[in-house]
């Protein structure tokens, strides 16, 4: 079969190597966290629409309890308060099955995030592998499937980011797939979500660019694009708490949804799948 972009069918390595996991890391938000980056700036800590730390820690608490029962085993990391977004763990890594490539998130005031969570990393992983540069590559811009990575290029992933990063995924047998992220998105995971191997939650303006044209996709309900970025950990999919229409979508189609409140995330255009590192 041929894909409408002209490539190969990608070939399926392991059935569900892209959301069995076993463990996760995680770092808890900073009391900073309120000057996370946003894409319309305001005045951190004058702004009513700011994220409240505390608020913020409790449904990141709520978020760890839902990984763990999920049947993770949750490293927590301490704050960086030096870091306002390093809750956002997924920018800084890609955590593959034994090995953890050290990615180089492009944000000025994320870059320091990358070196912060190597220990962890080697700790966790055999294989460490640091992106060289001078590239650029955010974790919230790639998407694994069971089949390939899909890289989103956009404003905080350029193209020799891309192609650093492809030629070692390349090596670890991983097919690596540049897609392009619409420009009025974040990453490209803002719009989009695995839920399992063969089938992702989707935004309609992301799948209407064709990226996926060999899956099976499920559109977010109207309205309710900021619940794309979900994520499925085992055998549950969790989705941000507050999007009813596509929420039922997801459950008729059988998946175990699980809703998480996540509305302090999203205040600095967080979600779900920037919290955590699983594998
Ligand atoms: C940023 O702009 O970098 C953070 N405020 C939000 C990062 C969210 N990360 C993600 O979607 N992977």
């Amino acid at each position: 079969m041929t894909r409408k972009d002209g490539g190969a069918r990608p070939v399926p390595i392991h059935r569900g190597r892209s959301y069995r996991f076993t463990r996760a890391i995680v770092r808890k938000p900073c009391s900073n966290v309120a000057k996370g980056l946003r894409a319309t700036a305001v005045g951190a800590n004058e702004c009513a629409d700011n994220p409240d730390p505390i608020e913020f820690a409790r449904q990141h608490d709520a978020y760890i309890d839902a990984l763990k029962s999920a049947g993770l085993a949750v490293t927590v990391l301490p704050t960086l308060e030096d870091f306002p977004d390093s809750v956002f763990v997924e920018d800084a890594a890609l955590c593959l099955r034994d090995t953890a490539i050290v990615l180089r998130p492009a944000a000025p005031t994320r870059m320091g995030e990358a070196a912060a969570i190597t220990p962890a990393l080697k700790r966790a992983f055999a294989t460490v592998i640091e992106l060289p540069g001078p590239g650029t590559v955010d974790g919230g811009d790639i998407l694994v499937t069971d089949a390939e990575a899909l890289i989103g290029l956009s404003a905080r992933t350029d193209a020799k980011g891309f192609d650093t990063l492809a030629s070692i995924l390349v090596d670890l047998g991983i097919a690596a797939r540049r897609v392009d992220t619409p420009s009025h998105i974040l990453h490209f995971k803002t719009d989009c979500g695995l839920l399992d191997g063969q089938t992702i939650l989707a935004t309609p303006q992301l799948a209407a660019t064709n990226c996926f044209a060999d899956y099976t996709v499920i559109e977010t309900a109207a309205g309710e694009e900021a619940s794309a970025n979900c994520i499925r950990v085992n055998d549950k999919v969790f989705i941000s708490a507050g999007y009813r229409a596509t929420t039922e979508r997801l459950s008729a189609a059988g998946f175990a949804v699980v809703e998480l409140v996540t509305s302090q995330a999203a205040k600095i255009e967080g979600g779900l799948s920037c919290m955590s590192l699983r594998f």
